[in-house]
C-alpha cells in the first residue's frame, strides 16, 4: 500500500538518516577516556530510555512535504498566519524582508508524555555579518496563532520555547550568534529582545546555522522532566549536543508551533519538515494518575540554571559528562601526576645529598 510504503521510506531515510545505527538523540559525545572515568568516579551512567523500534513518528503532528492540510479549512493539520507562505518545498514564515512576522501551527494538541521533534529549517538571506535577523522560535505551548513580538508569537506565553537568535540586540554580550536558548513560562516572564532572552535564558550554545549551503536541522526531547536539544548543522549526519537540562515540567495537550520575526535587518526563515516522535517511557503508577493536563510549566533548578542539575524528583541519577567536568577530572590527574613528580624528585635529591654524606 502506498501510504504504508511512504512511512517506511520516512522510516528508512528521512529519521533513520538522521540517526545512522541509533535513534534519537545520543548523550553528548564521549572521549575514550569517558566511560572509565565514569565508572571510576562517577558510579554508572543513567542509560537511554529508548530503543530505536519503539519511537514512532505521529503525523498528526508533524510537518512534512508535500505540505497536505496545511492551512486548508476541511481538515486542517497545520494554520499559519503573519507573513508565512507555502511552497512545495518550504514553509517560509517570513521573507528577507524589514517588519515581518509569521507563525505555523499544529492544529491538534499533543497529548504525548515523552516526544521528539525533529527540526529541518532554513535561515538564509543577503544580509553580511551581523545585518541580518531576528530568528526562528519553536514552540511547544498552550496557546498558539497569536502574533506577538517574540520572534513573531505573543510574549508570556505558558510552555516552552526553543529560540534560535540570529542577531545580537545586546550589544556588550559575550555570547557568540546565531545563538540557540530555551525558556520555560507559566505566562509570568516576559522576554525581553534587548537582551536576546538573556535574564529568561535555561541554557543555550552557540551554533552556526545561518546561510549554510546544506540542510540544517535542530532535534528536541523531552521526556521525564529531562529536555535536550541538539543540532546537526556540519553535513556530517550527526547529533551534536546543544542543551541538556532536568527538572522541566511541562504538561501535555500544549500545541507544537514554529513562528520568525524580522525587524530592521531581515532574513528568510524556512521550516522544511517538522518531525515529531513519540517516545515508549515507561512512567510509575503516581506519574500515571495524575492529570497531566493540569501541570503547570516550571524548573526545578536547585542551583544555576547554567549548571547540569539532578532532578529533585530522582528520575536522572547522573547528568551527563561534560567537557567542563571531563576537564576538571583531566586537570586534577595532572595535578596528581605533577604532586608525584615533585614528591619524587625531592626524594631523589635528598637521597643523592645522603650518598654524598655517606661518602
Ligand atoms: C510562575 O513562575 C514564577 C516565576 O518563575 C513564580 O514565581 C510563580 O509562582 C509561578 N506561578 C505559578 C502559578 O506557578
Ligand atoms: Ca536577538
Amino acid at each position: 500500500e502506498r501510504r504504508m510504503a511512504a512511512e517506511g521510506w520516512i522510516w528508512l531515510w528521512g529519521w533513520g538518516r538522521r540517526c545512522p545505527g541509533r535513534p534519537g538523540l545520543p548523550g553528548p559525545g564521549p572521549g575514550p577516556m569517558t566511560p572509565l572515568l565514569l565508572l571510576l568516579l562517577l558510579g554508572p551512567v543513567a542509560a537511554d530510555i529508548t530503543d530505536g523500534n519503539s519511537e514512532h513518528l505521529k503525523r498528526e503532528h508533524s510537518l512534512i512535504k508535500p505540505y497536505q492540510g496545511v492551512g486548508s479549512s476541511s481538515m486542517p493539520l497545520w494554520d499559519f498566519q503573519g507573513s508565512t507562505i507555502l511552497t512545495s518545498q518550504y514553509v517560509r514564515l517570513t521573507p528577507d524582508e524589514r517588519s515581518k512576522g509569521g507563525s505555523i501551527w499544529n492544529h491538534q494538541p499533543c497529548f504525548l508524555k515523552d516526544w521528539e521533534m525533529h527540526v529541518h529549517f532554513k535561515v538564509h538571506g543577503a544580509g553580511k555579518k551581523n545585518l541580518h535577523g531576528d530568528g526562528i522560535a519553536l514552540w511547544y505551548t498552550r496557546d498558539r496563532l497569536v502574533s506577538g513580538p517574540v520572534f513573531g508569537s505573543k510574549d508570556n506565553f505558558h510552555g516552552l520555547a526553543i529560540f534560535l537568535d540570529t542577531y545580537p540586540n545586546d550589544e556588550a554580550t559575550e555570547r557568540v550568534f546565531p545563538y540557540i536558548s530555551v525558556m520555560v513560562n507559566n505566562g509570568s516572564l516576559s522576554y525581553d529582545h534587548s537582551k536576546d532572552g538573556r535574564w529568561t535564558e535555561l541554557a543555550g550554545c552557540t551554533a552556526d546555522f545561518r546561510n549554510r549551503d546544506h540542510d540544517t536541522f535542530l532535534a528536541v526531547r523531552y521526556s521525564r522532566g529531562r529536555l535536550t536539544v541538539m543540532t546537526d548543522l556540519e553535513d556530517k549526519n550527526e547529533w551534536k549536543n546543544c542543551i541538556d537540562i532536568t527538572g522541566v515540567r511541562l504538561p501535555t495537550g500544549y500545541y507544537f508551533g514554529a513562528s520568525a520575526g524580522t525587524g530592521d535587518l531581515s532574513d528568510n526563515h524556512d521550516i522544511i519538515s517538522m518531525k515529531l516522535f513519540q517516545l515508549m517511557v515507561e512512567h510509575t503508577p503516581e506519574e500515571e494518575n495524575i492529570d497531566w493536563t493540569k501541570i503547570e510549566p516550571s524548573v526545578n533548578f536547585l542551583k544555576s540554571p547554567k549548571d547540569n542539575v539532578d532532578d529533585p524528583t530522582g528520575n536522572f541519577r547522573s547528568g551527563p559528562l561534560t567537557g567542563w567536568r571531563v576537564f576538571l577530572l583531566l586537570l586534577c590527574a595532572l595535578l596528581g601526576i605533577i604532586v608525584c613528580a615533585v614528591v619524587g624528585a625531592v626524594v631523589f635529591q635528598k637521597r643523592q645529598e645522603r650518598n654524598k654524606r655517606f661518602y
